[in-house]
C-alpha cells in the first residue's frame, strides 16, 4: 500500500472552547487490564473468549455511526445488524450522527465526554488528542487477544500500523480504514459538460480551462437545449459547501488543477519539498479570479454556495444544467440523462498540462473503529468490532446481505461478486436503503468483490490521468501531541477563513482588490508557524520512509 494519505481535516469550535473537563487517566483502564487477564488465561465477565455468542448474558452497547443523507432508515433495521445482534447476544444502541453535523456531533460527545461505547469508525484524525485526554481506549491488547481477525487484516496491510501508532506512546487509540490498493481511487472528483447542447450549437469539447468559460458562455447566451427558450440553461452548477471541512468529491477543487494547483482540504501542497498553503499562492489567485468572473457573467449557478450534494444532484437530474462536478456521471445526471454527459480533462489557460491531486491510498489516523473509555465492557466490544473484518460482514456492510447484490463468486479468487441492482433502482439507492448504514469501507481486503461499475470507471479514469497527478502529494500527516495541541485551534480557524474567503472571492470577485489584506490576516492567524509545524510533521514523515 502507498504510504502518502491525505488526512481527514475534523477539528473543530467546540473542542477549542470546551476542554474535554473530567475525562481523566482515572477511567482509563479498560484495554491493557483486561487484555493481561485473557493472556493469563483469565476469564471475562459475560464473554466467551470464542465463538457465539459473544455475551453469555445480554450486554449492550451503544455505537455512534455516521448516517448520510441518502440512508433512508435507520441503521438498526439493517438485516445484517439484526442477524449479528441475534448470533453476539450484543444488543446495540446506535447513536445516527447525521453526515451533514457529525463533525460537531462528535465533537460535542467529546467536549462533553458523553461518549458512545464505540465509533464506528471514528472519523477524526483527532485521535491521539481524544486519546491524550483519556477518552480513547488503547487497544493494542484488546486487538491482539480479542480481535485475531482484525490483527490479521492489520498484518496483510502492515503500512496500516504507522498510521495507527501514536507517535508519543507507541498505543494504538483506534484502527484505520483498510482497503486494498485495488479499490482505491487516486482521483476523486471529474467536471462533466453536456456533450447534446454542445452538439446543438456546433461547438467542440472544451479542451482548456478557457475553451469551457467560452462554452459556458454560449451555453448561457443560446437556446443550447433547443427547446425555444434561450434563458433556460444554467451554464454550470456544483456544490461549495460540503467541500468544508470534510473532503467532498462534488467540491470545487478540480477548478483549480489546469492552474497547477492541487487544492485540497488541507489548503496545502507540496512544491520542491516545501509545503505551501494554496492561498498564498499566485497561481491559485489566478484561479480563483477565473472564477469570480465566471460568477460576474452568469455562468455559475448561485445556489451552487448553498446545495448540499443531494439537492446538487436532483437539480442535475430535474434542471437544464450544462457542466457540473461529481464523482460518479451517473449520480449527478441519473441513467436518463447521463448519456448526454462526457467527462473533461482541462489543460491549463495556455493549454498546459494541469496538476491533479492525489488521494490518500489507506486511511489516516483515527479511520476505523475506536473504543471510548466509557465503554465498560471493552472485550466486548473488540470482539464485536472484530466480526466487520471478517469477509462476510465486511462485503455486507457494504453491498447488503448475501444472496441479495451480493452473492458468492463464481470467479476466484473473488470472494463474492455482485449481482445486478434491483429493477428501478441505481446502485446508491440500493446500496442505502439495504446496506453501507456505517457509510465507511473500513475493511475491503484483495478480491473480496469486484469494483463496481462506478469505481471501475474511475479506476479508468485514475490511469488516465497518472502523468497528471502531482509528483508530491500530501502524505496522511501524523502530528504528535504537542504539535497537535499547538495547530488545532489555528487549523479551525484557518480553515474556516479559508472556505468563507474563497466563496466570497468568487461570489463578489474580489480576490485581487482582498489579496494583500488576506494575506496580512493569514499571518495574524499565526499561518507561518502553523505552515513550521506541518512542515516539521512532512520532514518527518520523509524521512522515516
Ligand atoms: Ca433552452
Amino acid at each position: 500500500m502507498k504510504k502518502c494519505t491525505m488526512f481527514f481535516v475534523v477539528l473543530g469550535l467546540i473542542v477549542c472552547l470546551t476542554a474535554p473537563v473530567f475525562a481523566g487517566g482515572s477511567q482509563s483502564s479498560g484495554g491493557a487490564a483486561a487484555g493481561s487477564a485473557a493472556a493469563a488465561g483469565g476469564k471475562v465477565a459475560n464473554m466467551n473468549l470464542s465463538g457465539y455468542p459473544i455475551a453469555i448474558q445480554p450486554a449492550t452497547l451503544s455505537v455512534a455511526v455516521t448516517k448520510r443523507p441518502q440512508h433512508n432508515r435507520s441503521v438498526a433495521d439493517y438485516a445484517y445488524f439484526i442477524e449479528l445482534e441475534k448470533k453476539t447476544n450484543v444488543k446495540i444502541n446506535w447513536i445516527e450522527w447525521e453526515a451533514s453535523d457529525v463533525d460537531q456531533k462528535r465533537q460535542l460527545a467529546f467536549a462533553t465526554n458523553q461518549l458512545p461505547d464505540v465509533i464506528l469508525p471514528l472519523g477524526s484524525n483527532m485521535v491521539n488528542y481524544y486519546a491524550s485526554q483519556g477518552q480513547l481506549r488503547s487497544l493494542n491488547d484488546l486487538i491482539k487477544n480479542y480481535a485475531p481477525d482484525v490483527m490479521s487484516a492489520l498484518q496483510a496491510y502492515p503500512d496500516s500500523f504507522s498510521m495507527m501508532t501514536n507517535p508519543d506512546d507507541g498505543n494504538w487509540y483506534s484502527i484505520v480504514q483498510i482497503r486494498d490498493p485495488m479499490y482505491v481511487i487516486l482521483s476523486d472528483p471529474d467536471l462533466y459538460i453536456n456533450k447534446k447542447w454542445l452538439n446543438n450549437l456546433g461547438l467542440k469539447v472544451p479542451e482548456t480551462i478557457t475553451d469551457f468559460y467560452n462554452v459556458l458562455k454560449e451555453f448561457k447566451a443560446k437556446d443550447a437545449n433547443g427547446n425555444g427558450n434561450p434563458n433556460d440553461e444554467i451554464p454550470f452548477s456544483f456544490t461549495y459547501q460540503e467541500g468544508s471541512p470534510q473532503y467532498s468529491y462534488t467540491g470545487l477543487y478540480i477548478m483549480f488543477f489546469p492552474f497547477g494547483i492541487t487544492e485540497n482540504n488541507n489548503h496545502m501542497m507540496v512544491v520542491n519539498g516545501k509545503l505551501q498553503h494554496t492561498f498564498t499562492m499566485p497561481k491559485f489567485r489566478d484561479a480563483v479570479r477565473m472564477l469570480g468572473n465566471m460568477y460576474k457573467d452568469g455562468l455559475i449557478d448561485p445556489e451552487s454556495f448553498t446545495y448540499n450534494r443531494q439537492q446538487l444532484f436532483a437539480a442535475c437530474k430535474a434542471k437544464e444544467i450544462g457542466s457540473s462536478i461529481g464523482y460518479a456521471i451517473t449520480n449527478n445526471f441519473g441513467p436518463d440523462k447521463t448519456p448526454d454527459y462526457v467527462t473533461l480533462y482541462l489543460k491549463g489557460p495556455n493549454g498546459e498540462n494541469p496538476v491533479d491531486h492525489k488521494n490518500p491510498a489507506a486511511g489516516g489516523p483515527g479511520s476505523g473503529p475506536a473504543i471510548s473509555t466509557a465503554c465498560k465492557t471493552p472485550e466486548i466490544a473488540m470482539r464485536w468490532i472484530n466480526e466487520f473484518y471478517k469477509p462476510q460482514l465486511a462485503a455486507e456492510q457494504m453491498y447488503g446481505n448475501l444472496g441479495m447484490y451480493l452473492i458468492p463468486s463464481v470467479k476466484p479468487p473473488l470472494v463474492y461478486d455482485l449481482g445486478p441492482v434491483p429493477a428501478g433502482m441505481n446502485l446508491d439507492e440500493y446500496r442505502f436503503s439495504t446496506c453501507d448504514a456505517l457509510g465507511a469501507e473500513f475493511y475491503k481486503p484483495l478480491n473480496l468483490v469486484p469494483p463496481t461499475e462506478n469505481d471501475a470507471l474511475k479506476k479508468a479514469s485514475d490511469v488516465a490521468k497518472d502523468a497528471f497527478f502531482t509528483k508530491e502529494p500530501l502524505p496522511n500527516f501524523v502530528f504528535t501531541q504537542a504539535e497537535m495541541d499547538e495547530i488545532q485551534p489555528m487549523k479551525t480557524e484557518l480553515d474556516t477563513f479559508a472556505m468563507n474567503t474563497l466563496a466570497n472571492w468568487i461570489v463578489k470577485g474580489t480576490v485581487d482588490a482582498e489579496w494583500d489584506q488576506v494575506q496580512q490576516q493569514l499571518n495574524k492567524m499565526n499561518l507561518p508557524r502553523y505552515m513550521e509545524i506541518y512542515q516539521k510533521a512532512y520532514d518527518r514523515m520523509m524521512s522515516a520512509k
